[in-house]
């Protein structure tokens, strides 16, 4: 069958069993083409699978929109975080000269990057809108180095199915599949319009991940881990979201 065909074929077959006798034959389809995410257990977990399929097979390669200059928001809203502590004083006085980024998991190269030298790597740039379950939105421009180079980088190897990121915050680490990670708008931020990323907004580091609500766009990134299988992290459910009830795929 053509690669086409195929896929017209997965989107008939999720979207017609998407009504009345549904869910249940959306997600024996879903599991065929392996597009069921971790939190697809419980009550809201075949959902979660046919929203997670069928944005997979209708919206791979789709870009977030992007806006012009004069759209970005002069007032963006920094979000509340927890206190950050002394560790986290020390970097900033020193201007995050120590900050790393370590890269592990399946990998052939497990690596550890300065900001300097993700600094150093190919920029790109693209003005989106960042949106939080809990209603507010604003406009920025976000400049880092595409995920999708750091992976190459370090030699990702071609069992790799999720990238799990990880906080300088423990409570928060999240987790995205290839079709974001190597998508070309997901970017390990240092740059925010223009300027060093302020603290408030994630600096140094930032992933940021523009088709996805706000929570998915982790802060002071400190470590990436490359694994064929989610499940075995925290509760399993893919990232911290879903163990507190929110979605663990979350297409804005
Ligand atoms: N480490 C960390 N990352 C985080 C958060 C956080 O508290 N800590 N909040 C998340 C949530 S819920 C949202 S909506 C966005 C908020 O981004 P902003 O502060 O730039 O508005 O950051 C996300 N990333
Ligand atoms: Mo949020």
């Amino acid at each position: 069958m053509s690669k086409l065909s195929r896929r017209k074929l997965i989107t008939t077959g999720i979207a017609a069993t998407a009504g009345a006798s549904g869910l249940v034959v959306a997600a024996k389809l879903a599991r065929r083409y392996g597009l069921v995410p971790p939190d697809s257990g419980g009550i809201y977990g075949p959902g979660e699978t046919l929203t997670y399929a069928a944005q997979r097979v209708l919206t791979r390669h789709s870009l977030a929109r992007e806006f012009s200059r004069s759209q970005i928001s002069a007032k963006p809203f920094a979000n509340e975080v927890a206190p950050m502590g002394d560790e986290f004083e020390r970097h900033k006085q020193s201007a995050f000269t120590d900050w790393r980024l370590s890269v592990d998991g399946l990998v052939a190269r497990p690596s550890s990057f300065s900001l300097a030298e993700l600094k150093s790597f190919p920029r790109r740039r693209h003005i989106t809108m960042i949106q939080c379950e809990e209603g507010w939105s604003y406009i920025a421009e976000w400049t880092g180095v595409p995920l999708s180079h750091v992976l190459e980088r370090v030699g990702a190897l071609p069992q790799v199915r999720y990238v799990i990121y990880r906080s300088f915050q423990p409570d928060w680490w999240e987790s995205i599949d290839m079709a974001d990670a190597l998508h070309p708008q997901t970017l390990l931020t240092h740059e925010m319009n223009g300027g060093e990323l302020p603290v408030g907004f994630g600096g140094p580091l930032r992933l940021r991940v523009t088709r996805q609500l706000g929570y998915k766009s982790l802060k002071y990134v400190t470590q990436l881990t490359l694994t064929d299988n989610i499940k075995q992290f925290g509760k399993g459910l893919g990232s911290a979201e879903p163990e507190g009830g929110y979605a663990w795929y979350a297409g804005a």
